[in-house]
């Protein structure tokens, strides 16, 4: 039986006949060009999966010719055996490329793996594992790829202590207290598995940082993970805690512009890069949620991460900013805090500094318009920010594909700097010409056995490691790819599970937040239903964001109400002020609506929101249905751990649907549809 612990890269036996006697002639002569720790670990990886997938042992020449099969090299290595035109194709697809098909050689064809850095085979390898295993090999077809994203990044929240901050798959993979002398076989695990989906950056630490992570005791301890993790092409960032002159370095003040705190981080960092000399960088949450940061002092988000960037630039080094800032001092709406803080700095921060902006404007929520921030500065580098982990989405109980979420945002168009601009262009450099790029998921791992505590978690790893590669694969291509290397090749089990995966986020919307809704959870845990939750600061309440009210329900964003809708382009501004022309899904996260409005369906508000919620139970149920007909189909112990937790999300589908419809009527006073199944 199957406990996940394999994640996508279980290496089942290859099924078809024809693709499994082709692996076993590859896997029967590798030839590396090179020798470096990086190939070491592409050996290591090829004695891993060639038994499981062929019942034999690969074989590794020493010798170029002769029993040789399958080439692995930089195309330094093997530049004596491309021509001029191959070098340049190859040379372009960058530090992190791959180029792979067939190379004749006096007579011979050898399939040849090539990249620019000894990184970029790996990808390659991984990949062509993958084609083997899903049966589209094909020694004779050239295929090439590179990642349109450089820093292709999982933020971790992990405290010292190890619990994990929103983290559901039990405490932190690291074990902080017996680093730098233990090490964790899962360390390993962990770097291949992100590396075999382009994953290359990693923040150990949480957001909400403690300065001892930058001390020399935890340097010594995060040096042991780098040295790990560099064969696998992956770089360390840890956070840092703005006040750490103060707590760790002695000093009274924090300010930016202060000498001693300039020393301060300088001596900090060339430390670090003693320790790690391909260190990342620091990524700071500042200023936000009680942390520390700049304002303090009087000085801007642009002044703070500048200083830092100062002391990495030289080291190469990169500052990552968080953009996700809000207080309850401001009198603002939470939605319009982090343009009206960045958008005066725009222009204004180092070339090594990016802006980590969150997908949407509060908080992760099921489903939330993209970020205004996209588009509204010109000269800042942008990163995304999306959240793996299902803080707001069921946590690691429910089954939460969150693919078609990051698309939506990826392909919105936000008509700025180009009338053609997306999110995903902005991000990528396509539409904002920036060059240093980012895309961060806040991880869903923790050290249970399977890592991300519901099976279905590792397909959100999975998928945001692809999308950070390619923000244009869609997420039905994605749950086929993790589907099939998850639960093998059988056809049918694809169709269902693929149908259970890409209606399950439109599912969860629908019997949480619908319509636009948003921030109705339970208080402080964030699990389950609370749109009833008030008390405390006004921003952190249900009713702060629903505002149903005798007359109607929805935040009013628009210019007769907050003005947050102002912070797109006009093009968006115009379309989404009118009630009747922004798309449903978005409709109360901007406006305030009588609950008697007609819907484009005809009927009314109340009823649509009834309507929706009553559709997600049923959706809930569906999903579950399906998954029963696996039943025999899949591997017994994956099924029972699905099928248990299904059962679960049909329960709180409906405890959702019945809190938040009886809620929203003893407010409404008006009777459900009498087409839905009555909450009580
Ligand atoms: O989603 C909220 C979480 C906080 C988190 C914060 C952030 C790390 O509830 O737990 O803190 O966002 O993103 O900084």
């Amino acid at each position: 039986a199957k406990d996940g612990y394999e994640l996508w890269l279980d290496y089942r036996p290859i099924e078809n006949s024809i693709m499994r006697s082709e692996a076993d002639r590859l896997f029967s002569g590798i030839f590396f060009f090179g020798k470096n720790p990086t190939y070491e670990a592409i050996q290591k990886e090829l004695q891993l999966a060639a038994p499981k997938m062929t019942g034999k042992a690969p074989i590794f020449s020493n010798e170029r010719l002769n029993q040789t099969q399958v080439w692995l090299g930089t195309r330094e290595e093997l530049a004596q055996v491309f021509g001029l035109q191959d070098q340049v194709t190859i040379r372009n697809l960058g530090e992190d490329g791959y180029w792979m098909g067939p190379v004749v050689f006096q007579g011979k064809t050898y399939f040849t793996i090539v990249g620019n850095r000894p990184v970029g085979v790996l990808y390659g390898v991984f990949e062509w594992l993958k084609s083997l295993q899903n049966g589209s090999f094909d020694l004779n077809k050239v295929k090439m790829e590179s990642p349109k994203i450089q820093l292709r990044m999982l933020n971790h929240w992990d405290n010292l202590d190890r619990t994990v901050e929103r983290g559901y798959a039990g405490f932190s993979i690291w074990d902080w207290h017996r680093l730098p002398v233990y090490i964790d076989p899962r360390y390993i695990d962990y770097a291949r598995a992100n590396a075999s989906i382009g994953i290359n950056a990693v923040s150990l630490t949480n957001v909400n940082a403690n300065a001892r992570i930058l001390t020399t005791d935890f340097m010594k301890k995060a040096k042991v993970l780098a040295d790990i993790f560099r064969p696998y092409g992956i770089k360390v960032f840890l956070t840092a805690r703005f006040s750490a002159p103060i707590e760790i370095g002695g000093l009274k003040t924090a300010d930016p512009l202060d000498p001693e705190v300039i020393a301060f981080w300088k001596k900090k960092t060339d430390e670090m890069y003693q320790h790690i000399p391909d260190f990342g960088g620091y990524l700071v949450k500042a200023n936000s949620e009680g942390q520390p940061g700049p304002h303090e002092y009087k000085r801007t988000h642009a002044e703070g991460a500048n200083m830092l960037a100062d002391a990495l630039a030289p080291h190469g080094g990169v500052l990552i900013w968080r953009a996700f800032v809000y207080s309850h001092e401001i009198d603002e709406d939470r939605h319009k805090q982090a343009n009206l803080e960045f958008e005066p700095l725009d222009g204004k921060f180092r070339e090594n500094v990016i802006i980590q902006v969150k997908n949407g404007a509060i908080d992760f929520q099921p489903r939330e318009p993209f970020h205004p921030l996209f588009g509204a500065v010109k000269q800042t580098n942008l990163g995304v920010e999306f959240q793996i982990t299902q803080e707001y989405l069921g946590q690691a109980t429910q089954l939460v594909y969150l693919s078609p979420m990051w698309k939506e945002v990826l392909q919105s168009k936000t008509y700025r700097p180009t009338p053609t601009s997306t999110v995903a262009g902005i991000v990528d450099g396509s539409d904002s010409g920036q060059k240093l790029t980012l895309m961060a998921g806040v991880s869903n791992i923790g050290t249970d056995r399977n890592w991300t505590g519901h099976l279905f978690g590792q397909a959100n790893w999975y998928a945001f490691g692809r999308l950070a590669w390619d923000p244009y694969l869609s997420s039905e291509q994605i749950a086929e790819e993790w589907t099939k290397l998850t639960f093998g090749q059988n056809p049918e089990n694809l169709v269902n599970i693929k149908e259970i995966m890409l209606n399950s986020h439109e599912a969860a919307v629908n019997y949480m937040t619908p319509l636009g809704l948003h921030h109705i959870m339970g208080w402080d845990h964030h699990y389950g239903p609370g749109p009833w939750v008030t008390g405390g600061r006004a921003d952190w309440t249900a009713l702060y964001y629903h505002r149903a009210d005798s007359i109607g329900i929805g935040f009013d964003r628009t210019a007769t109400g907050s003005k947050a809708l102002e912070q797109y382009a006009p093009e968006i501004i115009r379309a989404w002020s009118d009630s009747e022309q922004i798309p449903e899904k978005y409709l109360l996260w901007f406006h305030h609506l009588p609950w008697d409005y007609t819907m484009k369906s005809g009927k009314t508000l109340w009823e649509e929101i009834g309507i929706h919620y009553d559709h997600g139970v049923k959706s809930a149920r569906t999903m579950k249905a399906t998954w029963e007909s696996l039943n025999g189909a899949i591997d017994p112990e994956q099924f029972s751990h699905v099928s248990q937790l299904l059962g679960i999300q049909v329960q709180e589908a409906e405890w959702w649907r019945n809190a938040c419809l009886l809620y929203f009527q003893s407010i409404s006073k008006r009777p459900f549809p009498s087409e839905i199944e009555q909450p009580e």
